[in-house]
């Protein structure tokens, strides 16, 4: 099972990131992610057994993360697979949040990626141009409580992501 622990945008805020995600799309062509794939990915954990997917849902179920906000008002760009996304300051709760995730999983004999971690959300793949100072600005705040454990199936339609659990409130 293809397993990632991520954050879940609310409703009107995942509609908000599409909306981006559109805009992006009219001027760097790609494909674009649906919108209910957009996500935060905190640790990719690749491949797992069925077994260890289990332990990794009562481990989630039965912890709570610290609640934070995340201010996302930047476009970014990871050339080598095109990915356009959109993130914010490189200082951020999150990336104290992924660190002690990773350090809790490490716990349980489980390594994950990435090591060196840039918070984004991934708005379109194989983009064809950079995202460049013609898209407009924006400034959305993300209050999030809970982190969810997602499995990744393949489709012929493109990857389907299943939450299988979550953190407690
Ligand atoms: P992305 O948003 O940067 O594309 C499910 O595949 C999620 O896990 C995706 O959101 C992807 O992040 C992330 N992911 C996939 N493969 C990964 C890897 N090898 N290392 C880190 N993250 C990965």
């Amino acid at each position: 099972m293809r397993l990632f622990l991520a954050l879940v945008p609310p409703p009107a805020l995942r509609r908000r990131f599409g909306e981006l995600a559109d805009t992006a799309h009219a001027h760097c062509s790609g494909r674009r992610v649906p919108d209910d794939n957009l996500h935060l990915t905190l640790a990719f954990l690749g491949e797992q057994p069925e077994r260890q997917a289990e332990e990794l849902a009562d481990w989630l179920n039965g912890i709570r993360i610290a609640p934070g906000q995340w201010r996302l008002d930047r476009w970014g760009h990871f050339a080598g697979p095109g990915i356009v996304w959109i993130g914010g300051e490189p200082e951020n709760p999150l990336v104290q949040l992924q660190q002690s995730l990773r350090e809790k999983l490490e716990g349980l004999g489980i390594a994950s990626q990435p090591r060196r971690f840039t918070p984004h959300i991934t708005l379109l793949r194989r983009a064809e141009q950079p995202p460049g100072p013609s898209l407009p600005d924006f400034d959305e705040e993300w209050s999030y409580t809970r982190a969810a454990l997602v499995l990744s199936e393949p489709t012929d339609q493109g990857s389907r992501y299943t939450p299988l659990a979550w953190s407690r409130m």
